[in-house]
């Protein structure tokens, strides 16, 4: 069956291309799939167009768009398994990571279902008695969905739900590392009965299809996760015809432990913070700042957990980690290591491919640690998107967070202190979009996720992520008209 969706059918790409997807655990091509090119890309905006303009999407009232997303959240629990799979094929997680996933998609889709049946519209008292006023809110149009490849659906959840929700026409396009989970929420979509046009989907590069998602004229939103460089373009791209953006542009996120902390719990938090999916997630916790007096134990701590996480394929019981996404990929993690070298860093361990035979054909590099880094190194300041943990010390809470806020990033942070008022003054002096205090990683889909400076425009997840895809508009009206009388010409 043919994996591009548009206007309600199943397509092979015009141009008749396919693409290869890779297995990171053995570097294998496992599936060939369709490979859209600009023309692909063309044809779904233009049917997205034509459903949102003659379509009834837009129309239908929520409640019934609410429960075609319940029903989708009921089909993602039935294909849970084949979805984790899929998942855990593509991107190389572990099994027990990528069901998180799905249920984390589930979760989002059921939420989505109940937020937007809160009413946002509201009548303005104007201080008028002859004007009714209300502010009412419209789906803005046509959305581009672009997502990475470190959470493929789980990412593009967060912008398919509310978008459809809020009665908007959508284009999917899933990275071309990772597309098949997409393709498999597409069916589901389509299994649960969106209107044709409604949902359209092209697999494709970003080179090849992006500039058609991101610039043409029929598309009134884009939402982006990805990378600094991509994003910087895309809000370019967007530019000409004022488009509504929001971008996720990763971060490079610090994780502050003082020394009144267990040790042990700071030690498995730390590492988890960092090496969880081989540290390819955006708000992954690469920049360790440790209070001097606990650093020598504390690092002496993570270092000898990250050397028994036990590597494999991802669908094997026991599998700690997987391999990084791509050979590509690991060939930009090694260029940080290399860096981190020439600027002086001390490399504690890792900093190589794992020697085991099992393990050569994929794309597995070894976690890596880093000891006496400052905020002058690249390696401490650029996103590595890689399992590389940064070491910093500090003396003093000031010091601390003036560590923490040196990025140009601003995506997310984290606070390990038994102090409550410290994590607290802590948690408020972070410029960063999220911040958890004893913690690294969780999130909710009630609760907003997105960026500061650097790190992106826009949320997602909570009511602020449903409300990037709807347009309010003030209708105001006169009950008793009269002639303004303005200009008398006398
Ligand atoms: O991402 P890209 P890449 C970071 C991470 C990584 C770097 C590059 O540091 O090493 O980004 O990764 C599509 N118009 N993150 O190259 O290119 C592309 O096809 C429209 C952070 O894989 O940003 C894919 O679907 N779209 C991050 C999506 O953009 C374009 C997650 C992301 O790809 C396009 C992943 C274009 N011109 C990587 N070019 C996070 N924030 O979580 C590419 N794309």
């Amino acid at each position: 069956m043919p994996e591009l969706f548009v206007a309600g059918e199943w397509r092979s790409a015009l141009a008749g291309e396919t693409r290869e997807v890779v297995n990171p655990y053995d570097g294998r091509t496992f599936t060939v799939v369709d490979e859209a090119g600009a023309a692909d890309a063309e044809a779904a905006v233009l049917a997205a167009r034509a459903a949102f303009d003659a379509g009834t999407w837009p129309s239908t009232p929520v409640a019934e768009r609410a429960a075609l997303l319940e029903r989708t959240a009921d089909l993602l629990q039935r294909d849970r398994e084949e979805i984790a799979r899929t998942e855990t094929l593509d991107t190389g997680k572990t099994l027990a990571e990528a069901r998180i996933d799905v249920d984390d998609v589930t979760a989002v889709f059921r939420y989505y279902a109940r937020e937007a049946l809160v009413e946002v519209d509201r009548t303005v008292d104007t201080g008028r008695d002859d004007v009714l006023s209300r502010v009412v809110h419209h789906p803005v149009g046509v959305c581009s969905l672009i997502a990475p490849w470190n959470y493929p659906l789980l990412q593009m959840s967060w912008k398919v739900a509310p978008a459809l929700v809020a009665g908007n026409a959508v284009v999917l396009k899933p990275s071309e590392v990772t597309p098949l989970s997409t393709v498999h929420l597409v069916r589901l979509l389509a299994e649960a009965g969106v209107p044709d046009g409604v949902v359209n989907l092209v697999l494709g590069g970003g080179a090849a299809v992006g500039p058609t998602l991101t610039s043409h004229p029929a598309v009134d939103l884009v939402s982006f996760t990805g990378g600094l460089a991509t994003g910087r373009g895309i809000l370019k791209a967007a530019a000409d015809t004022v488009k509504r953006v929001t971008v996720e542009l990763g971060g490079k996120n610090p994780n502050i432990v003082f020394a009144d902390v267990d040790l042990e719990v700071a030690v498995d938090t730390v590492l988890t913070g960092v090496f969880l999916h081989s540290g390819q997630v955006c708000s992954s916790g690469t920049r360790l700042i440790v209070e001097e007096s606990i650093a020598d134990d504390l690092v002496a701590g993570v270092v000898e957990r990250a050397r028994r996480i036990r590597f494999g394929s991802g669908l094997v019981d026991g599998v700690e980690s997987g391999p990084l996404v791509s050979a590509q990929h690991r060939e930009k993690v090694e260029a940080y290591v290399t860096l981190g070298l020439e600027e002086g860093a001390t490399l504690l361990t890792g900093g190589r491919r794992p020697d085991d035979p099992d393990l050569q054909r994929g794309f597995f590099y070894e976690p890596t640690v880093f000891d006496g880094c400052d905020r002058s190194m690249r390696i401490v300041q650029e996103e590595t998107f890689g399992p590389i943990l940064t070491v910093e010390r500090f003396r003093t809470e000031a010091e601390a967070v003036a560590l923490g806020n040196d990025t140009t990033y601003g995506l997310a942070g984290a606070v390990q202190t038994l102090d409550v008022d410290r994590g607290d003054r802590v948690a408020a002096a972070l410029k960063h979009g999220t911040v958890w205090i004893n913690d690294f990683g969780p999130y909710v889909p009630q609760a907003e996720w997105g960026g500061q400076r650097m790190s992106g425009n826009g949320r997602e997840l909570g009511p602020s992520g449903l409300a990037e895809y709807r347009e309010s508009k003030h209708v105001w009206r006169n009950t008793r008209p009269a002639a303004p009388g303005w200009f008398t010409g006398s």
